[in-house]
């Protein structure tokens, strides 16, 4: 059974409210209201962490002991790895730890298993879904891998260690900074612990299906990997990230895609927001990337502040350290 309870004490927790004006860092964010509008899929909405009551659920566990090793690990990892994710990059080294990280999660996150109606109309619609993870993180690899395998879309939040504006909004909605964070707007459901979000997906989007096999245990056994090979990409925030887009942005991935990973890591180093258009094989919306895009490779990134669109993972990075750090 799941871990839901009901806070009705709990003020904050409504996915519906406008979030909170997000805090200023030291640096002074930028923002991109004024820049030229183009392609825009689905709508920008705040995240929920406003004032408000509404009915929802809250499972606040505390972290397993695997948690604790992650909690040792990502220090270890910022300290050794990542580096300056702006500079240029040595694209065969990026591309073989990122297809060995996909190797090490083979089964899991890369097709389909039942389609949701919640994606019926992909294109009009802003997902209910609401991701607080970062992209280093194993339990949130986790939760990502299910949702490729249902098809579901979502506005993902990305939350790199360093992180003021997300972060504080997961406080403010679920009382401690853990990931993932799920809020599901349709249901009013807010969740911690990646096992019970999983389970949670799969029942209320998986038309009776079960997780995958292994899907919740291997998370213990080779979760990591992308995380060690990836040297903490997409874990820590970059020190000239700041640039807060006017509009969602929409990245058309689908988990275990070894040029998808690299991009979203960018995108949680950059901490910005964006809607995950989930499509892996057999997904629901392979037709809506194959109109806009020409094609049914991913990634695809649509920037609708800017009209940017690109399929190549190397000039989608370029453009993001690009348009979205503070030093322009
Ligand atoms: N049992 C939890 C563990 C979650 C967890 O330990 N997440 C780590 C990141 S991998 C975390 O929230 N760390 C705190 C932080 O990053 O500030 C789950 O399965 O969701």
């Amino acid at each position: 059974m799941l871990p839901l309870t009901r806070p009705a004490d709990h003020p904050r927790l409504c996915p519906h409210a406008p979030a909170p004006a997000p805090r200023r860092s030291p640096c002074a964010r930028a923002s991109l209201r004024s820049r030229p509008r183009g392609l825009t899929l689905g709508r920008a909405r705040p995240p929920s962490a406003g004032e408000g009551e509404t009915e929802t659920t809250a499972a606040v566990t505390s972290a397993t002991s695997s948690g604790s090793v992650l909690s040792f690990l990502c220090p270890l990892l910022k300290f050794l790895g990542g580096g300056d994710p702006s500079q240029e990059r040595n694209d065969i080294v990026e591309v073989t730890t990122s297809s060995l990280s996909s190797l090490a999660r083979l089964p899991w996150g890369s097709s389909v298993s039942t389609s949701s109606e919640n994606n019926a109309n992909p294109s009009t619609s802003v997902p209910a879904l609401q991701l607080y993870e970062f992209e280093a993180c194993p339990f949130c690899r986790r939760v990502r891998e299910a949702m490729t395998e249902l098809d579901l879309s979502a506005e993902v939040y990305p939350c790199p260690k360093g992180s003021l504006r997300h972060r504080d909004v997961v406080k403010k909605i679920g009382g401690k900074e853990q990931f993932p964070l799920l809020v599901d707007a349709s249901t009013g459901v807010t969740m911690y612990e990646s096992g019970d979000i999983v389970k949670y997906l799969f029942k209320q989007y998986g038309q009776g299906k079960n997780p995958s096999f292994g899907l919740l245990e291997s998370t213990i056994l080779t979760g990591w990997v992308p995380t060690l090979l990836r040297a903490g990409r997409g874990m820590t925030l970059w020190n000239k990230a700041g640039v807060v887009p006017a509009d969602k942005l929409e990245l058309f991935s689908f988990e275990n895609n070894t040029y998808a990973r690299i991009v979203r890591e960018a995108l949680c180093e950059l901490e910005v927001p964006y809607i995950l258009q989930n499509v892996g094989e057999g997904s629901s919306k392979m037709d809506l990337l194959l109109r806009i895009s020409g094609s049914k490779q991913v990634p695809y990134l649509i920037d609708p502040n800017t009209g940017f669109q690109s399929g190549d993972h190397r000039k989608i990075m370029s453009y993001l350290f690009r348009q979205y750090s503070i030093s322009g």
